[in-house]
């Protein structure tokens, strides 16, 4: 049984290094503050690390200040990869020679199962989930702050309660949690109504580049990155617009572009029946799930774009 490995894992080593992907979300964020709280709870030296800095709306979150900026240099026994679908997401080189156990933690069908430990299981909502299942297989009883963060993962990863991928098992692991003290009011209310005034104003400019493609079908919104600089934004300010991208009814396919003079990262999201996991597998590097994908093609946005959209238009034909 994977959880067994995972158990004796944990209890033989001493020093862990906690990461997750780039541009951490609600549940990279919430898995990984969840787990620091068990590993510390056993006495063990953690460490976590992310290329990128934890968004302000999730530093409501206990132990979100534990995040290092930079790479420790130091090795260690394990490193756990949480919600991250190989190591190129990280962000940052030789995991592999940063201790010689990989725990690989995940929820993504194209995980490239790249740890000596893998518990990746697809159909959970978030990993959030699967930590939760770990917990609760092992008669592990968290604290308040620890169910709050396990909420904020599998909240922040099914849309609000919104995805397809929100079912009763995901709904009875979120009613315990608010039983284990979770304020689900306080979680919604600092993820999702908390924007400072640049942030708003940032996502007025994305609303105004609005633009349907393919007979209505497919939706889209863009952002050029120098944006942010001339806003005083943060790049996470712009979290979330890619959702409102498939708000509009027959829209088939939403895309939300995020470019530089020479490079166009593209998040696909669908409404159900398209799988843009398969269309962002057709670009170099690219890939995610049925309904939220993203990938990156290396060339100015409005070249990028008719390529993506020839890409969509093969699938949706
Ligand atoms: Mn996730």
């Amino acid at each position: 049984m994977i959880w067994n490995d995972l158990d004796a894992a944990i209890k033989a080593n001493q020093s862990f290094l906690l990461s997750s992907h780039l541009s951490p979300d609600g549940d990279a964020i919430g898995s990984q503050l969840a787990f620091y709280w068990y590993l510390e709870s056993l006495g063990k030296n953690v460490t976590i690390f992310n290329q990128d800095p934890i968004p302000a709306k999730f530093r409501f979150l206990k132990y979100s200040d534990l995040s290092n900026l930079h790479k420790p240099s130091n090795k260690f026994d394990i490193v756990i990869v949480l919600d991250c679908s190989n190591p190129g997401r990280l962000g940052w080189d030789g995991v592999m020679e940063t201790a010689p156990f990989i725990i690989n933690f995940d929820h993504h069908r194209d995980n490239t199962h790249f740890g000596k430990i893998n518990i990746v299981k697809t159909d959970a909502a978030a990993t959030g989930e699967l930590i939760y299942q770990f917990f609760v297989q092992n008669k592990i009883d968290f604290p308040p702050d620890v169910a709050e963060a396990l909420y904020t993962a599998i909240m922040t990863d099914t849309g609000g309660f919104r995805f397809s991928n929100t079912n009763s098992r995901v709904l009875r692991t979120c009613a315990d949690l608010s039983d284990r003290g979770a304020d689900c009011a306080r979680v919604y209310d600092k993820v999702y109504t908390s924007h400072s005034a640049v942030a708003l104003t940032l996502q007025a400019k994305i609303w105004s580049t609005l633009a349907f493609y393919l007979d209505n079908h497919v939706c889209c919104m863009n952002m050029p990155l120098s944006l942010l600089n001339k806003l005083g934004a943060q790049y996470s300010d712009s979290e979330g617009m890619a959702d409102y991208t498939i708000t509009a009814t027959g829209v088939e396919v939403g895309i939300m572009a995020k470019h530089t003079d020479n490079e166009t990262h593209f998040s696909l999201r669908s409404r159900g029946r398209i799988d843009v996991g398969k269309i962002a597998q057709k670009v170099k590097g690219g890939g995610g799930h049925s309904c939220a994908a993203g990938c990156t093609i290396p060339e100015p946005y409005s070249q990028a774009l008719i390529k993506m959209l020839k890409i969509i238009k093969k699938v949706l034909d």
